[in-house]
C-alpha cells in the first residue's frame, strides 16, 4: 500500500515557486521563516504557565499600553528570526515605536515586513486563542538600505501576507498569487502540514465578530449594520450569531472558513468619528489583502482597505472585514446616511 501524507509548508511553497521561473528561492525562505518564528511562540504559548510568561513585563509602550511578557516574547522572536533570514532590510512591528533596520548588502536582502507579533493581549493570561498577522512586501527605496518609504506602501502591493492562530491547535495561513492556504502544525514532526488548501470564503456569512459593548458609541450606519447582523433590522433575513473571542485573529480564521464579518468600528467623541483601534499596517492591510485573495473584502466604511495608503506607522483604521456581500451591506449604509 502507498503510504502518501500532505505537503510540507516548504515542500508547498516551492511547488509554488515553479510559477515563477526567475524565483531565486527567497520568498520561500522568508516565508518559512515566519513559520519558524510560529512555532516557537506556539510552544511558549502552550506553557506559559508554567514557565513564568504570563503577565506584565513592566514596560509601557509609546501608546501608553502596559505591555504583556508574550507580546515583548513574541516580538523578539520575530526581530532574531526575520534578521536571522537575511531576506529583510526593515521590518516594523505593532510592538515597536521606529522599525529595525538589518545589515544588508548590494545584493541582499529585498523584503520588508510588518507584523503584529502577538494579537488578542487581553487572551493572553487566561489561556485564550491568540494570533501573529504579518505582511512581506518588496523594498522599493533605492539604495541598499530600507526606509520609511518601504513601509508606508498600500496593501496593493504584498507579495504575501499570513496570519497565524495559536487555538486548541497553531495553524499558519498565507496568502500569494491569488490563492490562500492553510497549514496545521503536526507537533510530532515539527512541521506546517497542508490542511486547508485553496481557502474562499463564503460570499454570505452566518457569523458577525464585535464588542457590542461599545454599540452606544458608534454612529448610527454602524448601528444600523449590527441591527441587520442581528436581524433586529434585517427585513426578516435570517440574523448572524455572534461569536466575539477577543482575538481578531482568531475571529478572522473563523470567518474566513465559515463566513461573515468582523469589525472593530470607530466612535463618536465630541461629535467626530475616531478611527477605532487597529492599526493599518500590521493588522487591517495584512488582513485585507488575505481576504481578497479568498474572495471577500475589508473597507474602513468608505474606503476599501486595499487601496489606502498608510501615512504613518501606527496609523489606526476602523475595520469592516469578511464576506463580500456583509461588507457591501456596511458600505452602502454608510454611502447612504452621505458619511
Ligand atoms: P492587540 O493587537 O493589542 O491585541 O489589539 C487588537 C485586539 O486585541 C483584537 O485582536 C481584538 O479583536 C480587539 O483588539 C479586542 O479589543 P476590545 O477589547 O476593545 O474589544
Amino acid at each position: 500500500m502507498e503510504h502518501t501524507r500532505r505537503p510540507t509548508l516548504i515542500e508547498y511553497v516551492l511547488s509554488q515557486q515553479k510559477a515563477h521561473p526567475g524565483a531565486t528561492g527567497e520568498f520561500s525562505i522568508l516565508l518559512t521563516q515566519i513559520a519558524l518564528a510560529g512555532k516557537i511562540i506556539s510552544r511558549e504559548l502552550k506553557q506559559a504557565g508554567l514557565a513564568g510568561s504570563l503577565g506584565l513585563s513592566g514596560e509601557t509602550n509609546i501608546f501608553g499600553e502596559e505591555v504583556k511578557k508574550l507580546d515583548q516574547f513574541a516580538n523578539q522572536i520575530f526581530v532574531r528570526t526575520l534578521e536571522g533570514s537575511s531576506m529583510v532590510c526593515i521590518m516594523s512591528s505593532e510592538e515597536m515605536s521606529e522599525p529595525a533596520e538589518f545589515e544588508c548588502d548590494q545584493v541582499g536582502a529585498k523584503y520588508v515586513v510588518v507584523i503584529d507579533p502577538l494579537d488578542g493581549s487581553s487572551n493572553t493570561d487566561v489561556n485564550g486563542n491568540l494570533g501573529s498577522i504579518f505582511a512581506i512586501y518588496p523594498k522599493i527605496s533605492k539604495g541598499p538600505r530600507g526606509s520609511e518609504e518601504d513601509l508606508l506602501q498600500p496593501a496593493a502591493n504584498i507579495a504575501a501576507a499570513g496570519y497565524i492562530v495559536y487555538g486548541p491547535g497553531t495553524v499558519f495561513v498565507y496568502a500569494a498569487d491569488g490563492c490562500v492556504s492553510g497549514f496545521t502544525l503536526d507537533i510530532g514532526y515539527g512541521e506546517f502540514m497542508l490542511s486547508h488548501p485553496d481557502v474562499k470564503i463564503p460570499h454570505k456569512g452566518r457569523y458577525y465578530s464585535v464588542n457590542e459593548s461599545y454599540y452606544s458609541k458608534w454612529d448610527r450606519p454602524t448601528q444600523m449594520f449590527v441591527d441587520y447582523l442581528r436581524g433586529t433590522d434585517s427585513g426578516g433575513a435570517k440574523p448572524h450569531s455572534s461569536r466575539y473571542s477577543g482575538s481578531l485573529t482568531a475571529d478572522f480564521h473563523r470567518i474566513m472558513l465559515e463566513g461573515g464579518v468582523y469589525l472593530y468600528p470607530g466612535e463618536i467623541k465630541d461629535g467626530k468619528k475616531t478611527s477605532g483601534k487597529l492599526r493599518l499596517l500590521y493588522e487591517a492591510a495584512p488582513l485585507a489583502y488575505v481576504v481578497y485573495q479568498a474572495g471577500g473584502l475589508a473597507s474602513t466604511g468608505s474606503h476599501r482597505i486595499l487601496e489606502m495608503k498608510p501615512t504613518d506607522l501606527h496609523q489606526r483604521v476602523p475595520l469592516i472585514i469578511g464576506s463580500a456581500e456583509d461588507v457591501i451591506v456596511a458600505e452602502e449604509l454608510n454611502r447612504k446616511r452621505g458619511l
